[in-house]
């Protein structure tokens, strides 16, 4: 009896700490740029020739050997940002760790995958650390020179559904933390210095180090940040946090640190060259959760009118059926709209639906190109054969591989031919 009192003692004592680890967390606290700077501007696309418009893409995605279904998932939508985030391009953008010649040319890398050899090189070199990552939860993370040359990212889930969590985080999201008109990383940062120095710390620097996707669509689990005060200052920065994570136990301060969809930020205080401690400030409240999920189209009805639900009539906002080629897929009469009517490009009217994980990495590369067309895409692009449940609704897909079970019925139906092909031939074809 007694020491059931005490369990529940100890149980009790322990929910009302703020979540405080500190002294030494890590004896290294060198950084290299922090995730904020590597999707800002002049980093994963930048402007060579100075009229402002990003021409060449510095990032290069890089995903295992043999990449899992929901690797080439990530790594697809990521094509396809940066894709669309610059005027010119070299294919591929997407590369397989073995076939990384020059590892340390790369200038940003996009490390893709749990068995990707160089994020297990990370996990081995102790820079890296997945072992909190549940099913589902997707992590990116922010590494310093991972293969010797510029800094880059991490890309990863707990899971296979994780990585693709993590990769539409940051192909759809990023630098916005979450929804397209809530906060950006620079934002969640100054909030963080500005509470400090309105509290008499000398914060100098603040910088997201990596955010955790949380499962189920239920936003950001983590937002981890690296924030450097001044050497003497390390004890009462941390004091000012954990009196922050109080104020919003209790429902106050709900305008520093506190936002919708990320239920906690932790932050590594650094000071002097060790961190110091971190500190975990969480959402105000007790809901720990709040959640808008995109709406999932199997989800919906049938006959819902709309670009969700049925296909949308002709003429009506959403995309009308249409008779292309291969001469004009790439154009407004193809996979694109032009909602803003100048003859621009400026949505995607496709989906790449993709078929086993064996032959749909050169989903990728269609990614690229069509996020380079265009100026304006919706992410995700992608959607995995065996979850369409409805074919009849995507407008104008682009079916990739021959594992795909879409692929699959078209032949059934007589409507592609691929029995001749040879190996090392790959067909393109254009089906009515
Ligand atoms: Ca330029
Ligand atoms: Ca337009």
């Amino acid at each position: 009896m007694t020491s059931r009192k005490l369990l529940l003692t100890l149980a009790v004592a322990l929910g009302c700490v703020p979540c405080v680890f500190r002294g030494g967390v890590q004896a290294d606290a060198r950084a290299g740029r922090s995730l904020t700077a590597i999707v800002g501007p002049q980093s994963l696309t930048r402007d060579t020739n100075g009229d402002g418009l990003a021409d060449t893409v510095a990032a290069r995605v890089i995903v295992p050997a043999s990449p899992t279904l929901g690797e080439v998932e990530a790594a697809t939508n990521l094509a396809a940002r940066l894709g669309y985030e610059t005027t010119a391009l070299t294919l591929p953008l997407v590369v397989r760790d073995d076939d990384v010649a020059q590892p340390g040319q790369i200038g940003v890398p996009i490390l893709v995958g749990r068995t990707n050899r160089f994020v297990q090189q990370l996990v081995s070199a102790q820079a890296l650390d997945l072992g909190a990552l549940k099913p589902g939860q997707g992590l990116i993370a922010a590494v310093a020179a991972p293969l010797g040359g510029g800094d880059g990212l991490v890309v990863v889930g707990g899971d296979d559904e994780g990585t693709v969590n993590a990769g539409v985080e940051l192909a759809a999201r990023l630098p916005r933390v979450w929804g397209m008109s809530g906060i950006a990383l620079p934002g969640v940062e100054d909030q963080a210095i500005r509470h400090l120095r309105a509290h008499g710390v000398q914060a100098r620097e603040a910088g997201v180090s990596s955010i955790i996707v949380d499962s189920d669509k239920r936003g950001v689990a983590r937002v981890t940040l690296r924030l450097v005060v001044a050497e003497a200052d390390g004890a009462r920065a941390a004091k000012v946090l954990e009196e922050l994570e109080l104020a919003h136990r209790r429902g106050q301060e709900p305008r520093t640190l506190n936002f919708t969809n990320v239920a906690a930020t932790a932050i590594d205080v650094v000071a002097g060259a060790n961190v110091f401690a971190r500190v975990e400030v969480t959402r105000t409240g007790l809901n720990q959760r709040t959640l808008t999920p995109p709406i999932d189209p199997d989800e919906l009805a049938a006959d819902s009118p709309g670009d969700r639900g049925r296909p949308a009539d002709a003429g009506a906002a959403g995309a009308p059926a249409r008779t292309f080629d291969l001469s004009n897929a790439l154009s407004i009469d193809g996979w694109y709209g032009d909602a803003y009517a100048d003859l621009i490009p400026d949505r995607t009217d496709t989906t790449i639906i993709l078929g086993g994980a064996a032959d749909s990495l050169p989903a990728s590369h269609i990614a690229a190109r069509l996020g380079l067309e265009t100026t304006g895409i919706t992410l995700p692009l992608t959607r995995v054969a065996d979850k369409v449940r409805t074919p009849e609704r995507e407008p104008s897909p682009i079916l990739v591989g021959r594992s795909n079970a879409l692929v699959d019925r078209l032949v059934k139906i007589g409507k592609a031919r691929l029995d001749d092909l040879q190996p090392g031939e790959g067909a393109v074809q254009i089906v009515p």
